[in-house]
């Protein structure tokens, strides 16, 4: 991977975000820098091609329809989908668990249901389940073990009975880092008549993903972390389960008839893809997709692996410094959280921030996680292709000068 020309692609890292201080961004969990590639196919898609999709016969129409249609193709394919079918476009990951969520509980959840997620999970694998309580289902939580931040697996074994209809869990976790066996977890709900929901918004834009190993029946992420506009994000389902739920919202492209009495539904995936889509964004996504594959999932996996433990070693160096997650490589993205000493979280991101490195602190939508781990707060750098070894110097160095400040 030739880094130096990568970094070429993105306008934002040239820039300045105060005197003298160049911006070395570390928040990739939160969201991704955009290469020219995908800002250049957004703008002209708006210079050459706008029309609405799916109703038009004319030119213009008929070319956003079709370039509306590919992009589903290629995120399918990115992601080992069987056809284009089984991906919808949907706002954003939240929206994507939202979606199943809604689609179950009309006709497939009922009182007296269970749910398995983790304590690992993101609040958007959280709370669209604990709000369920209302309607009589239970959710039950599998635990991290403290040490390394893994997954405890056997307790999905006891979890689990007959009115499981649900399990779910994280494949990346945006704090720990930590990768989940989902294959393993999968089988475990197949074998107990389970759905088997994935969150992948931290996997997608760092690694191979084949939906069809994994054998998941739905697998959720965003556009806006791997490359594409904030604004778009997927929902993968399997096409026999998809034909078989309801829609989560209703109107316009997403039926086939109308009367007064009743309605039907359009063919998939537009079932699921109610009014005017977000069309620039998913032609945006498409775009991401093809630069992702343009470097290669496996180079950016190791890349980032490389660059973690890089800065994983030169943390643990660091006096007073608590680092979480696991430290094998294997299990484990480009995500690095850590506590120093009893400086503030936000206190160390806004110092950091004085040297023009962004990183993020806080709970990061994972209370019940940051509970568990027995703080309030963490500081997180988390790495994308275009990061360098000497943007890890500079978090180090952002370090030693929060020391510095606070006398520790
Ligand atoms: N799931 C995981 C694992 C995430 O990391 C996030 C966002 C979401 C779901 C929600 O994604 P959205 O696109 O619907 O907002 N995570 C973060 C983060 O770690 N910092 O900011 C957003």
């Amino acid at each position: 991977m030739n880094i130096e020309k990568i970094r070429k692609d993105f306008p934002i890292l040239e820039r300045e975000v105060h005197p003298g201080k160049k911006l070395v961004y570390l928040d990739n969990a939160a969201t991704s820098q955009k290469p020219n590639q995908v800002i250049d196919v957004i703008s002209e898609f708006y210079r050459n091609n706008n029309a609405n999709i799916h109703r038009g016969v004319h030119k213009l129409s008929e070319e956003s329809t079709e370039m509306y249609d590919d992009a589903h193709t290629k995120v399918s394919k990115f992601i080992n989908a069987d056809k284009m079918e089984e991906m919808i476009f949907t706002r954003n990951t939240s929206e994507s668990i939202n979606l199943v969520m809604h689609s179950l509980v009309d006709g497939k959840l009922k009182k007296g249901d269970e749910i398995i997620s983790t304590v690992m999970e993101h609040h958007s694998n959280i709370v669209p389940w604990t709000i369920l309580k209302d309607k009589g289902i239970k959710v039950n939580f599998v635990d991290i073990n403290e040490k390394d931040g893994i997954l405890k697996l056997e307790q999905f074994e006891e979890l689990i009975n007959k009115n499981t209809k649900l399990v779910t869990c994280i494949h990346g976790s945006n704090v720990l880092g930590t990768i989940n066996p989902v294959k393993e977890i999968g089988k475990i709900a197949h074998d107990n008549d389970a759905f088997f929901l994935v969150d992948g918004a931290q996997s997608v834009p760092h690694m191979k993903v084949d939906v069809k190993k994994m054998d998941c029946d739905f697998f959720a992420f965003s556009g806006h972390k791997m490359l594409a506009p904030t604004g778009i994000g997927a929902l993968y389902g399997k096409e026999e389960i998809l034909e078989n739920i309801s829609p989560f919202m209703y109107g316009g492209d997403m039926i086939k008839e109308v009367s007064l009495e009743k309605s039907s539904w359009n063919d998939l995936p537009w079932k699921f893809e109610a009014g005017t889509s977000n069309i620039s964004g998913g032609i945006g996504l498409g775009a991401a997709v093809d630069y992702l594959e343009s470097v290669g999932m496996d180079d950016i996996r190791d890349h980032e692996i490389k660059l973690t433990e890089y800065a994983l070693n030169r943390l643990e160096e660091v006096d007073g410094l608590k680092l979480f997650g696991p430290k094998d490589m294997k299990i484990r993205g480009g995500v690095v959280s850590f506590v120093l000493n009893k400086v503030h979280p936000h206190d160390v991101a806004s110092i950091m921030d004085t040297e023009g490195v962004a990183v993020r602190s806080g709970h990061h939508c994972a209370q019940p996680l940051i509970e568990r781990l027995g703080e309030n707060s963490t500081t997180r750098a988390s790495f994308y292709l275009y990061n360098t070894k000497e943007e890890v110097d500079k978090l180090i160095e952002g370090i030693e000068k929060v020391k510095k400040t606070f006398r520790l």
